[in-house]
């Protein structure tokens, strides 16, 4: 059995980690613990920082089920020191924002130097994951960028001293410099639109019993991995199962920022709203069915009379357990 996820990074990690988890304990209907593994990260949170290319969500997937997370930040390494940081900042260099670890710096030393030799990031992945998930997973677990081609996420914030009233800032800014706590008033993708799936990426799909978007945010991680045309396009057509979790858990997210996103593209705050965003197969859209949590029971019935088959449940991953729970009710869904 073959599953694919599309995933963006904290979210997407753990989600997961406890699809991992289910897998080896055997407690996921129809999934045998041979069954093998692809995820498709979001590639539009990355960026070019001090000269390197850093990919927050793939280094994200890749720690977490590698075991080199710092589980506390939920990004970068483990046991971190912040020499080279501290160093950088000393030289006044900007952006002193933006932390980039000692040991985390030397993943992104291998990938500037790799994409500077002309592999495409889906070899430097490669090359990577060959350290963090060969040795535990051996060949049943895949992990592909979305894209090999850059695209990022901006974001137009309002800004009075600007002639236009507004200035645009890259995701990491918004995120880590303004704490999303203005407004989106826009959000762009820069280059998405012409970007094509990474190698493996659209036969993974085509080749899937089955397809997860997990409680990933909607908008700047799974709504960018779809906004890459050959992948909506292979996700619209495969012939397995695609099947989601909400992120949006009592119309507001459980972390991050899924609520200011939607808000920009004029989407509902709800787990209902984010479904209907992503639509049913049937008409146009992606899912065939849609996991929410068991206090937004009450939208079930929006959701199927649109066509797509949903059902209540806990979705709170508060450990390995409830989340192989909330995998093993999202396969039972559309079985
Ligand atoms: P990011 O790239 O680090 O922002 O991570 P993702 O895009 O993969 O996931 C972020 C989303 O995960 C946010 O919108 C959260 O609402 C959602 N999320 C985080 N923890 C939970 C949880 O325990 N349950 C559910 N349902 N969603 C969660
Ligand atoms: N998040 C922060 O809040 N502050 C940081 O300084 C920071 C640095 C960083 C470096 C590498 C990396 O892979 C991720 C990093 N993150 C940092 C997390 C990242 O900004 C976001 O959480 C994601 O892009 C949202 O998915
Ligand atoms: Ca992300």
């Amino acid at each position: 059995r073959n599953l694919t996820v599309l995933s963006g990074g904290m979210g997407g990690a753990r989600f997961l980690q406890g699809l991992l988890h289910g897998i080896a304990a055997e407690t996921l209907p129809g999934v045998a613990p041979d069954a093998h593994v692809t995820v498709i990260a979001n590639n539009c949170d990355d960026w070019w920082i001090h000269g390197l290319k850093v990919c927050p969500d793939l280094d994200t997937v890749m720690y977490t089920l590698g075991d080199g997370i710092d589980l506390e930040r939920g990004w970068g390494r483990r046991a971190e020191t912040w020499s080279a940081k501290e160093e950088l900042a000393a030289y006044g260099v900007e952006p002193t924002w933006f932390g980039l670890g000692d040991r985390d710096i030397a993943t992104h030393l291998v990938r500037t130097q790799m994409l500077d030799a002309g592999f495409p990031l889906s070899k430097v992945t490669e090359a990577l994951c060959r350290r963090w998930l060969a040795p535990t997973y051996g060949d049943s677990l895949t992990l592909l960028p979305m894209t090999d081609d850059r695209v990022e996420t901006h974001v137009a914030v309002a800004d009075d001293t600007s002639p236009s009233g507004r200035r645009v800032v890259h995701f990491q800014e918004y995120w880590v410099r303004l704490h999303a706590e203005v407004p989106a008033e826009q959000v762009v993708f820069v280059g998405l639109d012409q970007s094509t799936p990474a190698p493996g990426v659209v036969e993974a799909i085509a080749g899937s019993d089955l397809v997860i978007l997990p409680p990933s945010n909607p908008v700047v991680s799974v709504g960018t991995i779809l906004g890459v045309d050959g992948i909506r396009d292979a996700v619209r057509s495969t012939s397995a199962q695609v099947v989601g979790l909400s992120p949006i858990v009592g119309d507001t997210h459980v972390r991050g920022m899924a609520q200011q996103m939607l808000t920009s593209i004029g989407v509902e705050v709800s787990a209902a709203g984010v479904g209907l965003n992503y639509g049913a197969r049937s008409a146009g859209g992606v899912l065939d069915g849609w996991l929410i949590d068991e206090r937004d029971a009450a939208q079930v019935a929006r959701l199927e009379a649109a066509g797509i088959t949903a059902a209540a449940v806990p979705l709170m991953m508060t450990d390995h357990d409830a989340t192989a729970a909330m995998a093993a009710a999202a396969i039972d869904l559309v079985r």
